[in-house]
């Protein structure tokens, strides 16, 4: 099936030059590996269950009106699952923001959806593992 799109210039120069050097003869070969790849990560989150302790790392450009209140709200919301957060003024545009979190995965995933939303955000990613309850006693030693 043939679909046209708009993109932005920089995003679609950005990606043919990650094509160039992985060695892609096609770009709507790229766009389809690009798609699976999005499509197995949400379907990864969405498979995690329990509580899990984790990693939300966030990059945004902080001029992008509303962004940053549009963050502290919904941190505010998630206060009973988020530890701690670290923020890196990476360049003159662009934040880092990195946030510990840990309780229910359900609600991290909805924590980390709710930000990936907003525009302004550049990239989101969760990293989570099992809260090492399961882990045995003797290790803890
Ligand atoms: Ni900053």
């Amino acid at each position: 099936m043939r679909i046209s799109m708009s993109l932005p210039k920089k995003l679609l120069a950005e990606f043919d030059e990650v094509l160039k050097e992985r060695g892609y003869q096609s770009r709507s070969k790229g766009i389809r590996d690009a798609l699976k790849d999005y499509i197995l990560r949400y379907q990864w989150m969405s498979e995690m269950d329990g509580e899990r302790v984790g990693i939300i790392s966030i990059i945004y450009d902080h001029h992008y009106t509303g962004v940053m209140e549009n963050l502290a709200d919904i941190q505010h919301s998630h206060r009973d699952e988020i530890s701690t957060s670290l923020h890196i003024h990476m360049t003159h545009k662009y934040c880092m923001e990195v946030i510990i979190v840990k309780g229910d995965v359900s609600s991290i995933r909805e924590l980390t959806e709710q930000m990936m939303r907003l525009k302004g955000v550049e990239h989101v990613k969760l990293t989570s593992t099992a809260n090492g309850e399961k882990i045995d006693s003797s290790f803890l030693n």
